[in-house]
């Protein structure tokens, strides 16, 4: 037997002896940003760990930002579980740790067991326990579960990618090929945004400064296989990196599931991308920042935090910190500059995200001095204009509002339109099939309403019109089908504000009688809430209005936000 087929063997003998191990063992599946920390842990992108940190190693980073051994390490890597396998558990055992399939990854050595301080974790993370302004804690509140563990990880296999392998690079690999490229120097570049000719223009700069070449590893983190958005983000790099000249860059996909957590974030990022081979990072002055690409919204941490955080470590940490300058279209020179070069007189050129969104939307042009054709047909295909993108129209009201109806209307003139695929998904056909096991109770119907709202995300990504018409009586999860949906194509909501009593005087079904009589429980409207939506885009009172003068209404708000021509 050769070297190469024994190593084989003892590999094989040992994950079958591992497997052995957790027969019986209490094991979990592992969540996608568990999932993440676990590919970082044993790639070794996080090295020095080697796994979860112990109670004692996680107060330190929480209060100092070191280890206990005081390496400086800035974010707290711990196995969060249910309180119910906490209970199960003993300082020894070993936890076998899965992908969402259920496929055995890991096995954990049990060494620590607690709960943490919430509040006292967010504070010395995120500088803050406010969960409605920073979205950062709010994820941290509602996916973290209230047990920690600590312990040793034995690795059986990395999780399992099957998008984009080849550049689904381990820290050992691109080492390797830093070096046999003769790199001795590589600037890592980290971002999660579209990239145009001033990011361009930006790393370019920053690399002839530091002799350095380049890395540029975006983020491939939560992202659902199915999300779309993530091929197009990827696309669009590859295509990126084409307009690099040769041998100056390389591209490689981190699966970091990002805290924003703003300076720790960049220092904690500082330390992966060393150990990715990087010997300098380039950190925007907003890094980390959970409105960083947010044009709109303020940034929550101070410019240039991140910048002087990893700055004052790069000593120790051993990486460089090179500030990211903005770069910007100079129209009379034809040419990129830097931000703070530009003078009075100077003629300069941006266009912000929101904008080139609004071009997308409405097939507008986009400039080739703000971005490569190939990158804008990446962009074209995955945003087409609204005309040409699936919708979701959702009617919400009470019982004999006019919902059902408007829903039939609307569905025939789409029919009769024939440009894309109609799915009607009223109230009473929702409740025989998909959900006809459900109550009327605020849990399950909240539980009907996402379930609608998933269904209708799946037409609308798919370039459909999903036609919703439950009573939906709850701003929760109407809002988080909004968000849901709004993200796949158009959401329109129309809220069929009938009054009470024109609604019971029509009693078509005869169920508001009923509900009066006491023979029917929590109806909404009579002995259940109805909460009207906050900010719907279409309102309409059919009181005093025929089924075609209500359709006639939607399709105008359709036609004048290019819904349809
Ligand atoms: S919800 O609240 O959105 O989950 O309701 P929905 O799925 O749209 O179902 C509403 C239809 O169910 C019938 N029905 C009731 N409605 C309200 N409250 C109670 N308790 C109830 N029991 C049965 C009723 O026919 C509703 O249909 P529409 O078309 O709205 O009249």
């Amino acid at each position: 037997m050769n070297d190469y087929s024994e190593s084989l063997l003892v590999h094989f003998r040992r994950c079958e002896a591992l497997k052995q191990q957790v027969i019986g063992l209490p094991s979990i599946d592992l969540n996608l940003r568990q999932l993440c920390d676990l590919e970082l842990l044993l790639n070794r992108a996080f090295y020095p760990l080697d796994g979860y940190l112990s109670q004692a190693d996680y107060g330190h980073v929480l209060e100092k930002m070191r280890l206990t051994d005081n390496t400086v390490w800035p974010i707290p890597i711990c196995l969060d579980v249910p309180e119910k396998i906490a209970n199960c558990l003993r300082i020894g055992d070993k936890l076998g740790l899965n992908d969402q399939e259920g496929f055995l990854l890991a096995i954990l050595t049990v060494m620590d067991i607690w709960q943490p301080d919430k509040k006292f974790e967010a504070e010395a993370v995120y500088g803050t326990n406010d969960t409605k302004r920073h979205p950062g804690v709010k994820k941290f509140y509602e996916n973290t579960n209230e047990w920690y563990l600590g312990g040793t990880l034995e690795g059986i296999s990395l999780p399992i990618h099957y998008d984009f392998k080849e550049i689904r690079l381990s820290p050992a690999e691109t080492t390797r090929r830093f070096s046999v490229n003769g790199w001795r120097h590589v600037i890592g570049f980290h971002t999660d945004a579209y990239l145009h000719c001033a990011h361009k223009e930006m790393i370019l700069k920053a690399a002839r400064e530091a002799g350095a070449n380049i890395f540029l590893q975006p983020v491939a983190g939560l992202d659902h296989p199915g999300n779309l958005d993530h091929y197009t983000h990827v696309r669009c790099y590859q295509e990126f990196i084409k307009k690099f000249p040769r041998n100056m860059i390389n591209l490689g996909l981190l699966p970091l599931a990002s805290r924003w957590a703003g300076p720790r974030d960049a220092l904690w990022q500082a330390i992966i991308k060393r150990n990715f081979g990087c010997t300098h990072f380039l950190v925007a002055d907003d890094h980390g920042d959970p409105f960083s690409s947010n044009l709109g919204k303020k940034n929550f941490y101070p410019a240039g935090d991140g910048q002087r955080l990893v700055k004052q470590y790069e000593n120790e940490i051993g990486i460089k910190m090179i500030p990211a300058e903005k770069m910007v279209y100079v129209e009379d020179r034809a040419q990129y500059i830097s931000q703070k070069e530009v003078h009075a007189g100077m003629q300069v050129k941006t266009i912000s995200s929101s904008e080139l969104q609004r071009r997308l939307e409405n097939g507008l042009e986009i400039p080739e001095w703000f971005s490569y054709p190939e990158v804008v047909a990446e962009l074209r295909r995955a945003f087409p204009p609204r005309s040409r993108q699936g919708f979701t129209i959702f009617i919400t009201g009470l019982s004999g509002s006019g919902k059902s109806t408007l829903a039939k209307v609307l569905m025939v003139k789409f029919l009769e339109m024939r440009d894309r695929p109609v799915t009607l998904l009223d109230g009473d056909i929702v409740r025989k099939n998909l959900s006809s096991e459900l109550s009327f109770s605020e849990e399950h119907r909240n539980l009907n309403i996402t379930r609608i709202g998933f269904v209708a995300s799946e037409i609308t990504k798919n370039g459909g019109i999903a036609l919703c018409a439950p009573i939906a009586p709850y701003e929760e999860s109407r809002q988080a089908n909004r968000e849901l949906i709004s993200k796949c194509g158009g959401y329109i909501e129309v809220y069929m504000s009938t009054p009470l009593e024109v609604c019971e005087q029509r009693d078509r079904k005869g169920l508001y009688a009923k509900a009066r009589a006491g023979k029917i429980h929590g109806f909404t409207g009579v002995s259940a809430p109805y909460t009207p939506p906050s900010n719907p885009e279409i309102t309409i009172d059919t009181s005093d209005m025929t089924p075609a003068e209500a359709a006639q209404e939607v399709l105008l708000y359709l036609e004048e936000h290019g819904y349809i021509r």
